[in-house]
């Protein structure tokens, strides 16, 4: 296996964390990493569509230049990041009720081009609990019948900022685009299913709500099956990264007012096609 081969050879280890979706990367320090040892780690996110990294302890200002050796840094409308951080976002827990990020989703999808990488750093997690799952869309995708395959193909959803606009208290119109519910990475030519919560995306292009709804509603429910997830439980240091192109993941809020927080940085990328 390529990933395993050149692992060995820049003292990289990728261990799978399941045969479906994520690996673990140890022998490697983020804050000083080499073309070799990037690449390793590139192949090894293609692979396996998210990566932990565990005892990192790392900084703002060397997550800021990790994360810049995957493209460029954005900053999402409606969220207000740390000063002297552009481009870190402080992801706190808020308390259950007040929670957006507990449903499966890529991030951001309602935005035109939606962040394709998105990097979450631990800083302080509660005693227990505050999981993150994550699942794999390739996979999603590519257990549909023929029939369905056919029938998705050149449909777009609508995805919306609902779940953003009330976190933010956002008043006015409630931003949407519409994207194709099967995209294609650009990188490794594979396509995967690409939706979100039914709050942000409510229906399918051309369709009514009451048509659109049965088809989501499956394919929402089909996607996170457990043989084709991940469950990631938190140590302090870690840094997980994932890719919103081919996966979703959802932040189990289990912990009460528990502190939690986590710095998030996201990575711009191409219109979803
Ligand atoms: O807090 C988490 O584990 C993840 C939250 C989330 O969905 C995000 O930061 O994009
Ligand atoms: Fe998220």
């Amino acid at each position: 296996m390529q990933t395993a081969e050149r692992a060995v050879e820049n003292g990289v280890r990728i261990t799978p964390l399941t045969a479906s979706i994520g690996a673990s990367v140890h022998g490697i320090d983020l804050a000083a990493i080499d073309a070799d040892t990037f690449a390793v780690i590139k192949q090894a996110f293609l692979d396996h569509c998210m990566l932990t990294f565990p005892g990192q302890n790392i900084e703002d200002d060397a997550l800021l230049s990790f994360s810049k050796l995957w493209g460029e840094v954005m900053a999402t409308p409606m969220l207000t990041y740390m000063e002297g951080f552009p481009g870190v976002l402080e992801v706190r827990n808020r308390g259950k009720a007040l929670t957006p990020t507990e449903y499966w989703h890529p991030d951001s999808a309602y935005l035109e081009r939606p962040p394709v990488i998105s990097i979450l750093a631990a800083q302080q997690l509660p005693e227990t609990g505050g999981d993150t799952m994550f699942c794999n869309q390739y996979l999603a995708y590519e257990t549909l019948s023929d029939g369905m395959k056919a029938m998705l193909e050149g449909l777009r959803g609508k995805f919306t900022a609902a779940i953003m606009a009330k976190r933010t208290g956002h008043v006015g119109d409630v931003p949407y685009t519409y994207h194709p519910i099967v995209r294609t990475h650009p990188d490794t030519g594979r396509r995967a299913l690409f939706l979100s919560g039914p709050d942000t995306v409510p229906s399918l292009e051309n369709m009514s709500a009451a048509e659109s709804r049965p088809i989501l509603d499956y394919l929402y429910t089909h996607s996170p099956k457990p043989d084709r997830s991940y469950r990631h439980q938190w140590r302090p240091g870690d840094v997980v990264m994932w890719d919103n192109r081919c996966t979703m993941h959802y932040a189990v809020h289990d912990h009460g007012d528990a502190v939690r927080i986590m710095h998030r940085v996201t990575i711009a990328g191409e219109r979803p096609a």
